[in-house]
């Protein structure tokens, strides 16, 4: 195992030092190359394996804090935080699962993790369920990438037969049973909780939170889920500790990220830099912008994320609190970049189909708002629009969002106001005008 089939040729990552989460080249993603580049060398280490005194849990966790890593599915929760929602002493089972069911528009990361270097994935894992004390472990994995699940599939059984998961593992009192989960292919089963649904062999429909599943999770036990990023920058801050970690990055936001970038740039891949990386260096790193257009705005976080023109994200660093600043969010990192020709009803009218398509219809203003969302931009874009159709847009997007059971309602209702917002004029132009006022697509 380790460099066989074609997926290298598709190996797109690029990054600026360090690199801590792709691997190196996209070759030997098998278990030799991971033990080349320091793979378990930090389970190695906490467990005393390494010759050391090794770590307690409680030290893991305070590690990850340190590290100020944050969740990198979208929400941006801290890490170490979460992992000491975990009960320690509770009786029963507990569960850790790992959230690979990357579906949203933008977002590629996931995948090459999973493609590339698939034995970081198991290794952090396998640290988290040491420091939460938790005995066994899914990676719930997109149902329509199959090649990536089926080499996760072969990296578990070169750990296992390396003695890296299972029973005693390393010869300690640790054991942890680590399996692959292929999904359905549904975005919704990306949120937590319909994940466990899934999971669970139910239909992917997300629960009402609280409880979150850190006390009500997998058949009702409590579970850590975080995102496969997540989990993989975990044994660099095990070796490296977490101050190390924290200084690659800025201050509350820990570390490297991967940068999804997508759209009208010359070289759209996956891009690892450190938090705090300018925009326009990210910019630059992906080749500019294709046929050297004028940038006009960018959705730096995933289509769930608010739209930013070209004048805001340029001052923008790439990191959780300024997007957050500028009105946005990083979200998963997924940055989608929109070039003068780009007409932005035709943008938003296709985000709104989306939404609409992936609502699972268990609660009203999501299941109805996103259809009348889509339906109005849907007849704006083609001349059909009305007068009072901008405010209805936006009252419509303020009764779904805040309203419903997961964030799938705000995810639809933010890219609308903001679209709105910002770009006023070309909704206005083809109301009134029933055209559109950008050049042709290039
Ligand atoms: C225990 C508390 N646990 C929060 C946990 C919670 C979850 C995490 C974050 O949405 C976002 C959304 C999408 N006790 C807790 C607690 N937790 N308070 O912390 O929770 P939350 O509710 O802030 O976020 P969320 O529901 O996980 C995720 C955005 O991400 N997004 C979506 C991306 C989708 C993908 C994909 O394709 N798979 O990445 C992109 O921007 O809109 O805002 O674990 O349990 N008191
Ligand atoms: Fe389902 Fe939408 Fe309600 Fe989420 S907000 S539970 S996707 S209907």
């Amino acid at each position: 195992a380790g460099t066989s089939s074609g997926l290298e040729t598709c190996f797109h990552g690029r990054h600026l030092s360090p690199q801590i989460l792709l691997g190196l080249d996209g070759k030997n993603w098998g278990l030799s190359g991971y033990v080349a580049r320091d793979g378990y060398q930090a389970l190695r280490k906490i467990l005393g394996a390494d010759g050391g005194p090794g770590m307690t849990p409680e030290q893991v966790i305070a590690e990850v804090k340190l590290s100020a890593l944050r969740g990198r599915g979208g929400a941006g929760f801290p890490t170490g935080l979460k992992w000491s929602f975990m009960p320690r002493q509770f009786p029963g089972q507990k569960y850790l699962v790992c959230n690979s069911d990357e579906g949203e528009p933008g977002t590629f990361k996931d995948r090459d993790i999973l493609r590339f270097n698939p034995h970081i994935v198991i290794e952090g894992m396998a640290i988290a369920a040491y420091a939460m004390g938790i005995s066994v472990g899914y990676n719930y994995i997109h149902g329509e990438i199959f090649e990536d699940y089926e080499r996760f599939e072969e990296a578990l059984e070169e750990a296992r037969a390396a003695g890296f998961l299972g029973n005693n593992i390393l010869g300690s009192s640790f054991s942890f049973q680590l399996h692959a989960s292929h999904g359905f292919g549904a975005y919704i089963c990306g949120e937590e909780t319909a994940l466990l649904e899934s999971l669970e062999g139910k239909k992917g429909q997300p629960r009402f939170k609280p409880p979150f599943p850190a006390s009500y999770g997998l058949y009702g036990k409590p579970t850590t889920i975080n995102n496969t990023e997540t989990f993989a920058a975990v044994p660099w801050i095990i070796r490296n500790g977490g101050q190390a970690y924290l200084e690659v990055g800025k201050p509350n936001n820990g570390g490297t990220k991967i940068y999804s970038v997508s759209g009208d740039v010359a070289l759209p891949g996956n891009y690892e830099v450190p938090m705090g990386t300018p925009f326009s260096k990210l910019l630059a790193l992906a080749g500019g912008m294709r046929g050297g257009r004028a940038l006009k705005a960018v959705i730096p976080g995933g289509s769930s994320a608010p739209v930013l023109p070209a004048d805001i994200v340029m001052d923008c660093t790439m990191d959780y609190d300024s997007i957050a600043k500028a009105g946005s969010m990083l979200g998963s990192g997924a940055v989608i970049v929109l070039n003068d020709t780009r007409c932005m009803v035709k943008s938003l009218q296709r985000l709104s189909y989306f939404y609409q398509h992936e609502s699972c219809g268990q609660c009203t203003p999501c299941r109805e708002g996103t259809g009348w969302l889509y339906r109005m931009v849907h007849r704006i874009e083609n001349g059909q629009g009305r007068a009072e159709d901008l405010e209805l847009l936006n009252s419509v997007s303020d009764n779904i969002a805040g309203r419903t059971i997961c964030a799938l309602g705000d995810a639809a209702a933010m890219p609308v106001k903001s679209f709105i917002k910002h770009f006023r004029a070309e909704f206005e132009h083809h109301i009134e005008h029933k055209t559109c006022m950008v050049p042709a697509y290039v």
